[in-house]
């Protein structure tokens, strides 16, 4: 009988070590999934932050535009019509000693009052014909022309 006893207490203790080592097993290997979902993780962002990166590039390369100076003088825009690209800016300069604007006729840009030799630059993302004034002076016409 006591035999037996031993034999069963050996059975048990084996079982309950199994357990055990089961238990630690499905730890680790949650662990293990952890680090990995980590990993990956930080990859995909990495991914993707590179990713945006080159976008933000291909941004700034597609806006890559030049300075057109129209020049405000005489009560006159020179030039009155101008031709430029997307991503292109005009730099309007009074060379008045008269106050001038120019003003967008559907409110897309307005440079405010200029005096004497200030500047006002508007850089144009958006191709189509824009007409504009001076407020002040409103016979004072110009248009810039974006083509895409
Ligand atoms: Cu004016």
């Amino acid at each position: 009988m006591n035999k037996l006893i031993v034999l069963l207490l050996l059975i048990t203790a084996i079982f309950a070590a199994g357990c055990v080592d089961n238990a630690e097993q499905v730890i680790d290997e949650t662990e293990i999934e952890d680090e990995v979902s980590e990993i990956v993780e930080d990859e995909v962002s990495d991914l993707v932050d590179s990713e945006d990166n080159e976008t933000t590039e291909m941004d700034t390369e597609e806006h890559m535009g030049v300075t057109v100076e129209v020049m405000i003088e005489d009560f006159k825009f020179a030039p009155k019509d101008i031709r430029i690209s997307v991503g292109d800016t005009i730099k309007w300069t009074n060379l008045d000693t008269a106050p001038h604007t120019a003003t967008d006729n559907n409110d897309m840009f307005d440079s405010g009052t200029l005096e004497k030799g200030e500047s006002f630059s508007m850089t144009f993302d958006e191709a189509g014909t824009y007409e504009y004034i001076c407020t002040i002076h409103p016979w004072m016409e110009g248009t810039v022309i974006v083509e895409a």
